[in-house]
């Protein structure tokens, strides 16, 4: 295509005629002098563009941030808040962080494309366990990626040019960001049925009959733990039967674990679910996310790892990750990926990191308690034992979005529409705010 280039004189010269003619109809100018510049000096290029609506959930912030109220709350994004309602960031990546500043000997040189090398084994030990097959038998690869996210769009793209199906399931219910992570990775997505908002738990017969029905080899979402957005998860013998049922149709399962440890208080426990699957000696793609539980949401570190059948096979699949990531980013953050090294190869700190860990899951799961007992003392209308029994970051509340809309109106609560409330955000001191408005919204007719 040829292009046309204007000089600067030509450009001045256009600026004058526009100016003796200002007051007139001068739209035929722009278009004589309609050059790659004209954004510039006559109406944008990008005037066309439509305002697009927030992230539904990370514009729940944005909302909550323009609220001047004193009483406001931002029950929205999945972020660790203290007891006082500050961000956390935890001792023990306080420590490694000094450690790292300490050590002058330490560089800022691009990463390989892969990677920190020992954070990412480092990983694989973390999700798979020590004494993991997978990992005895080299079978594994996994490369350092920009978070949860960044692994799961990485993972999405290597299926879409690599797997012979490439269309796949994610639960209906799922985090917002599935859909069009998969979707922009070039994969088809469809859902599966996993929650029943009648029994506010899961709908097991709905999930097996629809993975049971789903094309052989289709890949399947799964979340390792604390389900997004619902808080519902299968119990090891649900696992163990979504195993059987995956395995004999030979589905691929991609694990998404932005959560372990934040479930139950234990890594090892929330890991058994993917534990399982490796287990059985067949292939899985697993994207894990430190955003939570090493409170490092805007390090951006996470990793993807990929259980193959063999090491042949894993050195291979790296090879080709490499040509997925280096025209994404070229190669991830150094940063982050230390400071999770420093803990994860260090016993003393990683056994710290444990009991802050712990400690951030035990919040939560008194957070449920008291805003459980502070609606069963208002005697509000419903059941609302879900809210202790739901597992990991988020209650599932079951209030609609109208209901949500008058919440954020009269009480200043900012959560998302369909009903679910970061526990991590509340406190003692908020939770009687939170039962207050639930309890306003369900005995009026909204
Ligand atoms: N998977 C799930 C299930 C998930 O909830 C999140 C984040 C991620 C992956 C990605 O996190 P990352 O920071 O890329 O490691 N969820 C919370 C934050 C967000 O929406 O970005 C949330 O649901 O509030």
């Amino acid at each position: 295509m040829k292009t046309t280039q204007f000089s600067s004189s030509d450009r001045r010269i256009g600026a004058l005629l526009r100016h003796l003619t200002a007051g007139s109809d001068s739209d035929h100018l722009s278009s004589v002098y309609a050059s790659p510049t004209s954004g510039v000096t006559g109406g944008s290029v990008f005037a066309h563009l439509v305002q697009a609506p927030e992230d539904p959930i990370l514009g729940v912030t944005v909302a909550y941030n323009k609220d001047p109220s004193p009483v406001k709350l931002n029950l929205g994004v999945g972020a660790y808040r203290t007891e006082e309602g500050k961000p956390l960031v935890l001792n023990v990546v306080r420590k490694a962080e000094q450690q790292l500043i300490n050590d002058r000997t330490r560089i800022k040189e691009y990463l390989p494309i892969v990677g920190l090398v020992e954070f990412n084994k480092l990983s694989a030990k973390l999700i798979l366990g020590a004494d993991s097959p997978a990992i005895r038998e080299n079978r594994i690869t996994t490369v350092e990626c920009l978070s949860g996210t960044g692994s799961l769009r990485v993972g999405g793209e290597f299926l879409a040019k690599h797997y012979h199906q490439k269309t796949i399931y994610i639960t209906q219910p799922t985090w917002g960001n599935h859909p069009k992570i998969f979707t922009l990775a070039g994969l088809t997505v469809k859902t599966y049925r996993y929650y029943d908002p009648a029994t506010r738990g899961l709908n097991f017969q709905g999930l097996l009959e629809d993975l049971g029905t789903a094309p052989a080899g289709s890949i399947v979402l799964l979340h390792a733990c604390a389900h997004n957005p619902t808080g519902v998860d299968p119990t090891i013998q649900q696992w163990e039967q979504i195993r059987q049922l995956m395995r004999s149709k030979g589905l691929m399962p991609f694990f998404d674990s932005a959560y372990q440890g934040f479930a139950s208080g234990s890594l090892d426990t929330d890991a058994k679910p993917i534990r399982m699957f490796v287990a059985d000696g067949g292939e899985c793609l697993v994207a894990q996310s430190y955003a939570k539980n090493m409170g490092l949401y805007g390090e951006r570190v996470g990793a993807l790892s990929i259980v193959c059948k063999s090491a042949d096979v894993a050195g291979r699949v790296e090879s080709q990750l490499k040509l997925v990531i280096r025209p994404m980013y070229s190669s991830p953050p150094i940063h982050g990926a230390s400071i999770v090294a420093v803990i994860l190869r260090d016993k003393n700190l990683f056994n710290e990191w444990t009991l802050e860990l712990k400690a951030m899951a035990d919040r939560i799961i008194s957070m449920r308690k008291q805003l459980f007992e502070a609606l069963r003392t208002r005697g509000t209308p419903g059941d609302w034992s879900h809210i202790i029994k739901q597992i990991g970051m988020f209650t599932f509340t079951g209030l609609n979005p109208a209901q949500v809309s008058f919440m954020t109106k009269e009480y200043h609560i900012y959560m998302t529409s369909d009903g679910r409330i970061s526990m991590a955000g509340l406190s003692s001191k908020t939770v009687p705010h939170l039962a207050d408005a639930i309890h306003a919204v369900v005995t009026k007719a909204v």
